[in-house]
């Protein structure tokens, strides 16, 4: 198999054995992030279509997403990095109930890279923790990603929460991942909820709509 449609096929089959020696080959003409977009997220995209459709099963997803996080891990040193983290500090989280966190650390990966000072809490957070962290840290944002329907519901009830204890306004909200739709959040979301709140697409919608709320 030609190299790229090789490492595609490296994240639907979890096969790690040669990773590395792949990765240094597209790295001789690709960037690290184009290696990560064009190529392995592909792969996760048929990762997605098998498990939907009962060809594959858990586990072997659950490998699937290891050789992708080790892949993100292995190329992240080769990104471009500007220098500080002064630009803005947000407090990132999947939210209650979600363990999806492979979006959420490329989300994470990006902003950090492009100037921004991520305090990524972690998975299966609840509101009462994210709102913490963003008081503690003094956050200029939230950022909330799910990728279950269910967690589309619980980022609406983490706005009512927001609302409810009168911080609506106090931090925007980005949100993220492959549940939601900019319908959902542009419409419904933002109809409900006193505060700035923002659909990001990817992470690159991501780092655009920090740079927005910053300026
Ligand atoms: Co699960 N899973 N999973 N899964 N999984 C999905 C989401 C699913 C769509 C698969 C399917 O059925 N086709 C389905 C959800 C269906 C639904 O809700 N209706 C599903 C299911 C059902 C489940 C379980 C319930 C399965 C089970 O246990 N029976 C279970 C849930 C557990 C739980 O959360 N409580 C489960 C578990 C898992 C694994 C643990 C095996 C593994 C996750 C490993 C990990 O993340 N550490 C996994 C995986 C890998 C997937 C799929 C195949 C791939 C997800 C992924 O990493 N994509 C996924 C299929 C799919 O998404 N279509 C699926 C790559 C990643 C880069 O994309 O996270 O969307 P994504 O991020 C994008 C954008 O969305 C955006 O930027 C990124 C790209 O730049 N983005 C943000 C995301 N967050 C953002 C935040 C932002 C901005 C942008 O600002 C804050």
């Amino acid at each position: 198999l030609p190299l790229d449609e090789r490492l595609k096929r490296r994240i639907i089959d979890g096969e790690r054995t040669g990773l590395e020696a792949d990765l240094d080959a597209a790295l001789v003409d690709k960037s690290a992030l184009a290696i990560i977009n064009d190529i392995l997220l592909d792969g996760m995209k048929v990762v997605g279509e098998l498990f939907g459709s009962g060809q594959m099963q858990l586990p072997f997803v659950l490998q699937s997403a290891e050789v992708m996080k080790t892949s993100v891990a292995y190329l992240e040193p080769h990104m471009d990095k500007a220098d500080d983290g002064g630009k803005g500090r947000i407090v990132l989280a999947t939210v209650r109930g979600d363990v999806h966190d492979i979006g959420k650390n490329l989300v994470d990966i990006i902003l950090s890279n492009n100037g921004y000072e991520v305090v990524n809490i972690g998975i299966k957070q609840p509101i009462n923790a994210i709102l913490d962290a963003a008081e503690q840290h003094n956050a200029d944002a939230i950022g909330m990603s799910g990728l279950l329907v269910k967690s589309t519901v619980i980022m609406k009830e983490n706005l009512q929460e927001m609302a409810t204890r009168g911080v609506a306004d106090r931090w925007p909200v980005l949100l993220g991942g492959a549940a939601l739709t900019r319908a959902y959040v542009e419409d419904d979301l933002r109809s409900m909820f006193a505060g700035e709140v923002h659909y990001a697409r990817d992470a690159f919608e991501g780092l655009s709509l920090m740079e927005r709320v910053m300026a």
